[in-house]
C-alpha cells in the first residue's frame, strides 16, 4: 500500500498531514531528505500562511526517520486540545553483526499551541509501542500509526503489521485526575491465533461511547482483509487487554470493507451509528464501484447486515474516506461525508441524517474541479469534519487530496422561512368588481436553523404568486402587470409583508370552480464576489431543505346559487330512438331494411325543481352519449337559442351550457347512420350520462335501447314467364325412351334471386318452392322435369328427394340450349307404329294446378349460402306423347305453374316478404302435320275408355291395400313421387289395350 497526499484534521486551525513532504532543513546535515510533515494553517484565503510543526528531533543511530511518512495520521484530542501525528514507516535499527531494520512506526503528541511541553506527560511519553527486538512474528513490523486517535483519557494506534499482519490496536490510557498521570496503562488485542494472520486489524481505528454501551468507550477497528472480505471489530476495554465483542463481516472479497470508519448518531436516538467504507467493492454488471455501509445502532447492538448500502460509480474509489461532519445544516441530526477521489476530479458526497436514518440519495455532491481557480484532482482522498472554523456555528468540512492541496468547505447559514399567504375576500361578486376586488397578502419572517437569534442580516426572497393557473384562461389578473402571475423580491431582516391587488377578467363563465392562488418562494441568492478576503457566509444563507416552499389558498366566485353559494342542480334526461322524420319507433322496435339509412336519438334534458328538490344552475353541464357499434354518428340538431356544442370521438360529448340554467329545458336530436346494422343486429343500445360540476349525486348512466327486426329485401325474377312450345310427331312408349330428347320439346325457366347488401350467411336460407304441373288430370305426364341447375349457391343442382327430377333416369340430352321449334320437331323420329290423330274441332286447354286441371308436384330448392345473387334454371320437357294422345285436337294447351321465393330464417328477428312468380307454357301442335284419318274414331274411344278403366281398377286395388293412406302420412316429397310412380303411361295403356 502506498499513501500519498494530504491528511487533515481540525484543531482550531487546520492541521494538514503531508506524508511525502521534504525533511526539515535542520535535518539535512544528517543526510535526511524526506520525512513527511504536519502543517497548521489559519483559515484565510492566503496560499502560503501555513506553518510546519516541529516534531522530529535529531535522529539517534538506532532510528531512521527518512521516509517515515509523518502526517499519515493527524488527529485532535476532544476536550483536551492536544494533537496527535504519526509516521507508520518509522524504522528502528537493531545494531549487531548484521543490521536489522524494524518498521515499527512512531507518533507524537503536542499541546494545544502545537508546541512541545515537556511537563505534559501526554507529550513527553514515547509513542513507540511495538517491541523492535523481535521480528515480524511478533511486532517488529507493526507499522504503528497508520491510524490512530485520542480521547480525553486514551491515545490509540492501529498497528496492522503486528503478528505477521494479523494486526492489533495499541492503546495508552491515562487517569487524568490521578497524581500519577504520567503512568499509563497499555492495552492491545494480542495474538489472536494462527488463523488470523494477514487480516490487517488496526488499518483503521476509532474509539467512542454510545456504541455498545451508553457510557463506556468502545474501540472500533477495521480489518480489511479479514476472511478476504474485511470486517469491523468492536471491542471493550478490559484491565489489560482489548476484548473483541462483535465482528461485523464484509460482503465481497477484495472490497476492503473496514479500511475506513466513522461513527455518529445519524437518527438522534443517542446511540452512535456506524459508517464503514469498502472502496474496492465492485459490481461489473451495474457499473458500480466502491460502497459505504451504514449500520444503524439498535440500542447498543448492530446487525450483521447493513441498514443502508450506498454505492459509487465504477472505479470511483467511493468510500475511500468517510467522515462524520457534525450537524452541517443544524437540524438536530448528525451528517456525514463520503469521498470518491477517483471519480472524475474527485467528489465528496454529503448525506444528512434524519429520524429515519438516511436517504438513498446524497443531499449534496461537491466536485473537485468546481473548487478554486484550477480545480482539484483526487478530491476526497481524505475527509475530516465536525468543527466550525469560521465562527458561524455551522460545522465545516475539510477535504484532502493527493494534489498538495486541501479544501475547507464552509457551511452556509440555514434559514427557516415562515410565510403567511392570504387572499381576500373569500367570495367575489364579479358584477361588483369594477377595478380591483381581490387582495393578496404575503408576509415573511425567518429564523436560523441553529437558533442564533443574533443573526439579523437582510435576506432577499423571490416570490411568485400564480392566480387561477390550472385552467385554460385565468379569470383574474394582477393590476400591476395585467397578468395572472406576479413575481417580486422582498428584502427583510425583520418580518415583512407585501400586498397585491387583482381584478376580474371580462364576463365570468365558470363561476363554480374556485380560484386557486399559489405562492412559490426561493432565496434570491447572491453570487459570491471574487475572493479578496475570506467572505462572511452570513450573506449567503440557504433555505432549509425540509421546508416546502409552495403555499396554496383559494377563493370563490359568487355563484347565484342561494345563500350557501353552493349549486345543487336537478338534471334529468329522457331519450328514445326515432325514425328519420322524428317519429319515435313504436315500442322502440325498428323494422329494419337496407333502405333505412338514418335514425335519430331524441334526447330531452331538463333542470326543473321537483318534490322539494331545488334545481339551481348546473355548471359545466355535459351529456356524454356512447355510440353503439352498429351506428355511426352523423350530426346533431339543437334547438335555436341554445349554445350547445357536440363533438364526437369515441363517444359524443355535448356541452349543454355553463351553466345549464335553473328551470331550463332543451332537446337534442342526435342523428346516426345505420351503416353498421347487420342481419345479426337484434338490439341497439346507447348509454347517456349527464355530468355537472354542480352538486348532484344521482347522475347515473341512462340506457336507451332499440329493438331491431330485420327485413331482407330481395328481387325474384323470371327471365321469360311464358314459353312457347309445341308437340308433334308420334307417341313413343316410356319403356322405349332412352334420352330426354325422346320425351318432347325442351323448356327452360330461368329464375334469378338478388339480395342487396350483405349475404345472409348462416342466418337463413333462401328457398324456392315450386308448384310444378307434372301431369294432366288423368295422370299422364305433362311437363317432365329433367334437371334443375343452380348458380350462386353451394349446390349446383337442386335434387329434391323422391326422384322428382328426371324420374325415369333418362339420359340428359342437350343441356339447356333452347332449340327452335323446327329443330325440336325434327328431333323426334316418327315411330312407325305411330297413331295418326285427327283433330276434328280445335279448342284451347288450360292446365293449371289451382283449377285441378293439372296435377302438380310441390317441391323446394334451397339456395344454401347464396351470396348476393343466384340463378336457378329449371329444365323440363313437354311430354309429347300425352299431348299427342289427349290433346291432338287442341288449338293450344296452356300449362301454368308457380314458384315462390321465401326465407327460411334461423332467427325470428329476420323477415322477408315472399315473392311468387307464375310461369306458363303455350304448347301448340306443329302445324302442317294434319293427321290422316286412318284409325276409326271408335278405336280411339275404346282405347281411351279401356285406359281409364284400367287406371280405375289399379287405383282401387291400391286403395284397398291402404297404399295412399300410408303414403299420405309420408313426407310431402315422397308422396308426390309415389303418385308419379303409379301413373299410367300412355304407351303402357296402348300396349295393354292392344293385348286385350
Ligand atoms: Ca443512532
Ligand atoms: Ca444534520
Ligand atoms: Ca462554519
Ligand atoms: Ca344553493
Amino acid at each position: 500500500m502506498k499513501i500519498k497526499g494530504l491528511h487533515c484534521a481540525f484543531h482550531f486551525r487546520l492541521l494538514v498531514g503531508a506524508p511525502q513532504e521534504k525533511a526539515q532543513p535542520n535535518l539535512s546535515k544528517f543526510n535526511i531528505n524526506e520525512t513527511g510533515a504536519v502543517y497548521y494553517c489559519p483559515v484565510t484565503i492566503e496560499q502560503d500562511d501555513c506553518k510546519r510543526m516541529d516534531l522530529i528531533s535529531a535522529p539517534q543511530s538506532t532510528e531512521m526517520v527518512e521516509g517515515m511518512w509523518l502526517g499519515v495520521t493527524v488527529a485532535s484530542q476532544r476536550n483536551g486540545g492536544r494533537v496527535l501525528a504519526c509516521g507508520h514507516r518509522y524504522v528502528k535499527k537493531l545494531l549487531g553483526a548484521e543490521e536489522q531494520q524494524r518498521m515499527v512506526g512512531k507518533c507524537y503528541v503536542r499541546g494545544n499551541d502545537l508546541t512541545y511541553d515537556p511537563n505534559d506527560y501526554w507529550q513527553s511519553d514515547t509513542y513507540e509501542l511495538c517491541d523492535f527486538n523481535y521480528d515480524q512474528n511478533l511486532e517488529g513490523m507493526c507499522n504503528m500509526g497508520i491510524s490512530g486517535g485520542m480521547t480525553e483519557k486514551d491515545v490509540y494506534f492501529g498497528t496492522p503489521g503486528s503478528f505477521v499482519w494479523q494486526g492489533t490496536v495499541h492503546m495508552k490510557s491515562r487517569d487524568t485526575i490521578s497524581d500519577f498521570a504520567g503512568d499509563a496503562n497499555e492495552r492491545s488485542f494480542g495474538m489472536l491465533g494462527e488463523d488470523r494472520l494477514n487480516i490487517y486489524i488496526g488499518y483503521s481505528v476509532l474509539e467512542d461511547m454510545k456504541l455498545l454501551d451508553r457510557s463506556e468507550y468502545t474501540v472500533v477497528t477495521g480489518a480489511p482483509r479479514d476472511n478476504f472480505k474485511g470486517s469491523v471489530i468492536l471491542a471493550e476495554k478490559q484491565d489489560l487487554v482489548l476484548n473483541p465483542l462483535m465482528t461485523i463481516p464484509g460482503e465481497q472479497i477484495g472490497s476492503y470493507f473496514g479500511s475506513c470508519l466513522a461513527v455518529t448518531d445519524l437518527n438522534n436516538d443517542d446511540w452512535n451509528d456506524l459508517i464503514v467504507g469498502a472502496p474496492f467493492y465492485f459490481d461489473r454488471y451495474k457499473e458500480e464501484g466502491g460502497a459505504v455501509y451504514i449500520f444503524m445502532n439498535e440500542n447498543g447492538s448492530f446487525q450483521d447486515k447493513a441498514s443502508v448500502v450506498l454505492k459509487g460509480k465504477k472505479g470511483s474509489g467511493f468510500g475511500f474516506a468517510v467522515a462524520a461532519v457534525g450537524d452541517v445544516n443544524q437540524d438536530g441530526f448528525q451528517d456525514f461525508a463520503v469521498g470518491a477521489p477517483f471519480q472524475d476530479s474527485g467528489k465528496v458526497f454529503i448525506w444528512m441524517g434524519s429520524k429515519n436514518g438516511i436517504s438513498k440519495e446524497p443531499s449534496q455532491v461537491i466536485e473537485g474541479k468546481s473548487l478554486g481557480p484550477s480545480g482539484f484532482q483526487t478530491f476526497g482522498y481524505s475527509l475530516n469534519g465536525g468543527m466550525d472554523m469560521d465562527g458561524n456555528d455551522y460545522p465545516d468540512i475539510l477535504v484532502g487530496s493527493m494534489d498538495d492541496r486541501i479544501a475547507l468547505l464552509r457551511s452556509r447559514p440555514v434559514i427557516h422561512l415562515s410565510k403567511n399567504f392570504t387572499v381576500e375576500p373569500k367570495i367575489v361578486i364579479p358584477s361588483q368588481c369594477v377595478n380591483s376586488c381581490i387582495k393578496v397578502k404575503v408576509c415573511f419572517s425567518y429564523t436560523l436553523s441553529n437558533g442564533n437569534k443574533a443573526f439579523k442580516k437582510d435576506i432577499t426572497v423571490k416570490f411568485t404568486v400564480d392566480a387561477d393557473q390550472n385552467r385554460r384562461g385565468a379569470r383574474v389578473h394582477f393590476l400591476d402587470n395585467k397578468q395572472s402571475t406576479f413575481t417580486g423580491l422582498l428584502s427583510f431582516s425583520a418580518p415583512a409583508c407585501q400586498e397585491l391587488e387583482l381584478g376580474v377578467n371580462g364576463p365570468v363563465m365558470d363561476k363554480l370552480q374556485p380560484i386557486v392562488f399559489t405562492l412559490n418562494v426561493s432565496l434570491n441568492e447572491q453570487k459570491a464576489a471574487a475572493q479578496q478576503t475570506l467572505q462572511n457566509l452570513d450573506a449567503f444563507p440557504v433555505l432549509s431543505g425540509q421546508q416546502t416552499q409552495t403555499d396554496k389558498t383559494e377563493i370563490n366566485f359568487h355563484k347565484e346559487c342561494g345563500d350557501d353559494n353552493r349549486c345543487s342542480s336537478n338534471l334529468q334526461l329522457k331519450a328514445m330512438f326515432a325514425e328519420e322524420n322524428y317519429n319515435p319507433f313504436p315500442s322502440q322496435t325498428m323494422e329494419f331494411n337496407s333502405n333505412i339509412k338514418k335514425l335519430v336519438m331524441m334526447v330531452d334534458v331538463t333542470n326543473m325543481p321537483d318534490e322539494g328538490r331545488q334545481a339551481e344552475d348546473a355548471h359545466q353541464a355535459e351529456l356524454n352519449i356512447t355510440i353503439p357499434p352498429t351506428l355511426k354518428y352523423s350530426g346533431v340538431r339543437t334547438p335555436p337559442g341554445f349554445d350547445i356544442k357536440c363533438s364526437a370521438n369515441d363517444t359524443i360529448i355535448c356541452h349543454l351550457g355553463n351553466p345549464f340554467k335553473s328551470k331550463q329545458k332543451t332537446s337534442l336530436k342526435i342523428i346516426f347512420e345505420t351503416s353498421g346494422i347487420t342481419l345479426y343486429t337484434e338490439q341497439i343500445e346507447s348509454q347517456l350520462q349527464l355530468s355537472t360540476i354542480s352538486e348532484q349525486k344521482d347522475l347515473y348512466p341512462v340506457p336507451v335501447t332499440l329493438n331491431v327486426k330485420n327485413t331482407v329485401l330481395t328481387t325474384f325474377t323470371l327471365e321469360k314467364p311464358v314459353i312457347d312450345s309445341s308437340f308433334s310427331g308420334s307417341v313413343i312408349g316410356e319403356s322405349a325412351m332412352n334420352s330426354t330428347s325422346d320425351v318432347g320439346s325442351p323448356l327452360e325457366f330461368v329464375f334469378r334471386v338478388k339480395v342487396p347488401g350483405e349475404p345472409l350467411g348462416n342466418l337463413g336460407t333462401m328457398m324456392i318452392d315450386f308448384e310444378w304441373p307434372f301431369a294432366v288430370s288423368n295422370g299422364k305426364w305433362l311437363l317432365y322435369l329433367t334437371e334443375i341447375v343452380i348458380k350462386g349457391a353451394t349446390e349446383s343442382r337442386c335434387v329434391p328427394p323422391g326422384k322428382i327430377v328426371n324420374h325415369l333416369n333418362l339420359t340428359l340430352s342437350d343441356r339447356g340450349t333452347k332449340r327452335s321449334k323446327r329443330e325440336a320437331g325434327s328431333a323426334y323420329p316418327h315411330a312407325e307404329a305411330s297413331l295418326k290423330l285427327l283433330a276434328p274441332r280445335k279448342v284451347p286447354h288450360l292446365l293449371e294446378c289451382s283449377k285441378q286441371t293439372a296435377h302438380c308436384l310441390t317441391f323446394s330448392c334451397p339456395l344454401h349460402n347464396m351470396s348476393n345473387q343466384a340463378e336457378v334454371r329449371v329444365r323440363s320437357r313437354v311430354w309429347n306423347g300425352t299431348l299427342l294422345e289427349d290433346y291432338a285436337n287442341a288449338l293450344r294447351v296452356e300449362v301454368k305453374g308457380k314458384a315462390t321465393l321465401r326465407l327460411q330464417a334461423d332467427k325470428p328477428t329476420i323477415k322477408m316478404d315472399n315473392h311468387t312468380r307464375e310461369f306458363s307454357v303455350n304448347i301448340d301442335p306443329v302445324l302442317g302435320e294434319e293427321m290422316p284419318y286412318e284409325v276409326p274414331l271408335w278405336i280411339i274411344i275404346v282405347a281411351a275408355v279401356a285406359g281409364i278403366l284400367l287406371l280405375g281398377i289399379i287405383s282401387l286395388i291400391l286403395w284397398k291395400c291402404g297404399f295412399f293412406r300410408r303414403a299420405s302420412r309420408r313426407e310431402m316429397y315422397e308422396a308426390k313421387s309415389q303418385k308419379a310412380e303409379i301413373k299410367i303411361q300412355p304407351s303402357e295403356t296402348e300396349r295393354l289395350t292392344e293385348e286385350n
